[in-house]
């Protein structure tokens, strides 16, 4: 045995630990301490059967993610495979009981499906969440998931990636008990019982009652698909399906087979590896350079926010959901009761579509307290203001602020261009003034740009950093300059988004390539769907930066003119609806070309491949910049700024992993090129430049760092 693994004893039975922190991974060591420690079971004649448990915080977290990268970076040779320890485990001639609390998830469950039996803590999860790593589960999970829970839960769990709770685990077969009070009394008494009935050991494997007919399971994979087919693009879940299909088509082995072929294909393709790329950059953004755990962090038991617009109410609804008492102020009883209204028709929505009991909205909506005035404020441990995107109606805001808020409570602006210390300055304590920038809508965007002044506390940092988790966002720590990273990097995108159409492209050509590239909507619909007077009210603000002789977009700002403000006044780039549903509308089109005869902008055809070099590569050199002049600590975080705030596709990796993926002496030519055809927006960064002519990669820059 190993440290990793070990085995003891109660009484008759072995218990097996697994003791790899922070998440007892199946790295290497683990998979084979598991199997010597059931050989050892099985060839001791004193004991009568076994109980594995993980030690810490949870169960089996899955494979151990960073051996993938080794082995498609060809630094390990031979591939991982648990087969062989899982099939031993199910062939113990002695009962075996895995014991899950916290998460028994990929080829943590995997093993666990491998064992005779298994219980759980109520508060347990269980899932295959292969398909978010752009993997298929690669350990037989395809093959005994719907032997257990039956083919239509299989195919669902394998295909989404979703985890279930233990009760539900408990209702479809995949555990056999739920165990209230302590895990390894609960299940070493399950497994006595189990031995005082003489009962076979049953092997997951052999069970194929429930693998259904064809006639049954033909619509159940045909649903998966059509549902599979929204994920646009993505490989995983459709080989999922396909590997769930083999297990009611083929016989064990054969399917195990079938899956082992679907699984390398999907590990060593660029998607997998951007997904994977994708979960350590989440985790990797909470580390910041000089701010340690023991860093002091203040105590967030209140919160306040001043706006109840469309930010203001879905701001508070992250604070209502992670449960803290939040005051919501606004300017008018109107303005407040349409923000409240929105607030409980969302709360109100997902309680009809049974995301949670009226009960829990009942208590969320308790915990927000609407009002006109600033009681109470002075409690608030963290105030955040949502007001207008206006610097003096920002000061003014913090000025009030500053007189009225405890010494120590943090103010948050959630800006999302504006100069930090400029607000900052409107206080005496500018150290405690930080940016929190939400994306809308703020209750579902899972990004928090976290804005760090000059003189931001590294306590105010934390706690923020450590609030978004609490929040359930990824929080991204940026410096400050105009727009930060991702309001920044989107000023290029959707300004090549906008000269493309001016150069002769149609909006929903623009819209189409960018949405075949794989984003959650094109830059113009996005526009529609925001508001074009947002970006209007910016530009105005900052019309005083303008250069002269710069090329600047010619059509948003004539569409606010007309009144066009996008979805909410029936049109913008295109007309809707009462559904909301776009068309192209030819009062644009003869706008736009009006436009370009007008400004002697020469029309031509435009080809998709030239609206996705056009628009990615203006983000891949922007973010480039970012990172020259450190307002992004590293490549990754620009990633998971554009995954989780701005639809980008995750198994793309995010805007710059898609530029090494391309490589980086072409995207760096395209830029030069673009330069000589379109003048200086197009200035080449010097770190792009740095960066291909190395021949390196902006992955391999972050490592270096
Ligand atoms: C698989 O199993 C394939 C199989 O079919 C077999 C194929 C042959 N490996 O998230 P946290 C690290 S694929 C390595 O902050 P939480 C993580 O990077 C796998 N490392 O904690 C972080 O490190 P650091 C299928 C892992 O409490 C630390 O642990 N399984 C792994 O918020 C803490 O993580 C999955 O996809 C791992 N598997 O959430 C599960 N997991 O501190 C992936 C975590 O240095 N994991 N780390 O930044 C999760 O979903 C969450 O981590 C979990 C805990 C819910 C478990």
């Amino acid at each position: 045995m190993s440290e990793l693994v070990s085995l003891s004893r109660a009484g008759e039975i072995g218990v097996i630990s697994i003791n790899n922190p922070p998440v007892n991974a199946l790295s290497p060591g683990v998979p084979e301490g598991i199997a010597a420690a059931i050989a050892e079971v099985a060839a001791d004649a004193s004991l009568k059967g076994a109980v594995m448990i993980g030690s810490g915080q949870t169960f089996i977290a899955g494979a151990d993610i960073k051996e993938f990268g080794k082995i498609t970076s060809g630094q390990r040779k031979e591939g991982i495979n648990f087969l062989d320890v899982i099939k031993s485990i199910e062939d113990c001639p002695k009962p075996t009981v895995a014991a899950i609390h916290g998460t028994a998830f990929g080829g943590g469950l995997e093993v666990a499906m491998g064992f005779h039996y298994r219980v759980a803590v109520a508060s347990a999860q269980v899932g295959q969440p292969e398909v978010k790593l752009g993997i298929i589960p690669g350990a037989a999970g395809t093959q005994r998931l719907p032997r257990l829970a039956g083919v239509a839960k299989a195919v669902q769990m394998c295909a989404d990636g979703n985890p279930v709770s233990a009760k539900e685990a408990l209702a479809v077969g995949i555990i056999d008990r739920i165990v209230d009070g302590d895990l390894l009394e609960g299940a070493l008494a399950f497994l006595r019982e189990k031995i005082a009935a003489g009962e076979q050991p049953p092997k997951t494997r052999e069970r194929n009652e429930k693998l259904g007919d064809e006639a049954a399971n033909a619509p159940i994979f045909e649903a998966a698909r059509a549902q599979a087919k929204k994920a646009r693009g993505l490989m995983a879940p459709q080989a999922a399906i396909e590997a769930v299909e083999a297990a009611t088509k083929l016989s064990f082995d054969k399917g195990v087979a079938r899956e082992r072929e679907l699984f390398n294909q999907c590990l060593h393709s660029d998607q997998s590896k951007a997904m994977i790329h994708v979960f350590f950059g989440e985790r990797e953004v909470a580390k910041i350079p000089g701010i340690g755990r023991d860093v002091q962090q203040i105590e967030i038991k209140k919160a306040a926010i001043i706006g109840a617009g469309t930010m203001g109410g879905g701001i508070a609804m992250n604070y209502a959901n992670a449960g803290i008492p939040v005051i919501i102020k606004e300017t008018t009883q109107e303005a407040l009761d349409r923000g409240l209204a929105i607030i409980r028709k969302n709360y109100q929505n997902s309680v009809n579509k049974g995301r949670f009991p009226q009960e829990v909205m009942d208590k969320r909506m308790a915990l927000i307290t609407p009002q006109l005035s600033y009681d109470g404020f002075e409690e608030a441990d963290i105030i955040t203001e949502a007001v207008f995107e206006g610097m003096a109606l920002k000061k003014e805001v913090f000025a009030e602020l500053d007189k009225i808020a405890k010494p120590g409570a943090i103010l948050a602006s959630n800006t999302s261009t504006l100069n930090i210390d400029e607000i900052a300055s409107a206080t005496s304590r500018p150290e405690f003034v930080i940016g929190h920038h939400y994306f809308s809508p703020a209750n579902v965007m899972r990004l928090l740009e976290i804005v760090r002044g000059q003189v931001t506390s590294k306590e105010v940092i934390a706690t923020s950093m450590a609030l978004a988790k609490r929040l359930k966002k990824v929080g991204v720590l940026v410096g400050n300059c105009y727009g930060f990273v991702g309001n920044r990097m989107l000023h290029q995108y959707g300004r090549e988004a906008q000269f493309l159409v001016e150069e002769g492209a149609k909006p929903q050509e623009v819209d189409g390539a960018l949405y075949k590239f794989g984003m959650a909507m094109g830059p113009l619909a996005v526009g529609d769907l925001a508001g074009l007077d947002v970006g209007w009210r910016i530009r105005k603000e900052f019309k005083h930066l303008e250069k002269a002789g710069v090329r600047h977009p010619l059509i948003a700002d004539l569409l606010c003119e007309m009144g066009r403000y996008g979805q909410k006044t029936g049109a913008g780039w295109y007309k809707y609806d009462e559904n909301r549903k776009a068309t192209p509308d030819p009062e644009v089109e003869k706008l736009i070309e009006d436009v370009a005869a007008e400004a002697q902008i020469n029309r031509r055809t435009i080809t998709e491949e030239e609206i996705i070099e056009r628009t990615q590569y203006a983000l891949i050199n922007e973010g480039a910049k970012i990172l020259e002049e450190g307002i992004a600590l590293r490549a990754v975080d620009i990633d998971i700024v554009y995954i989780n705030g701005y639809g980008y596709p995750a198994w793309r990796g995010g805007p710059m992993w898609y530029g090494d993926t391309v490589g980086l002496k072409k995207v760096y030519d395209r830029v030069c090129q673009f330069y000589e055809e379109h003048g200086e927006l197009w200035t080449p960064a010097t770190l792009l430049k740095e960066l291909a002519e190395a021949g390196k990669t902006f992955a391999e820059y972050d490592k270096a760092k």
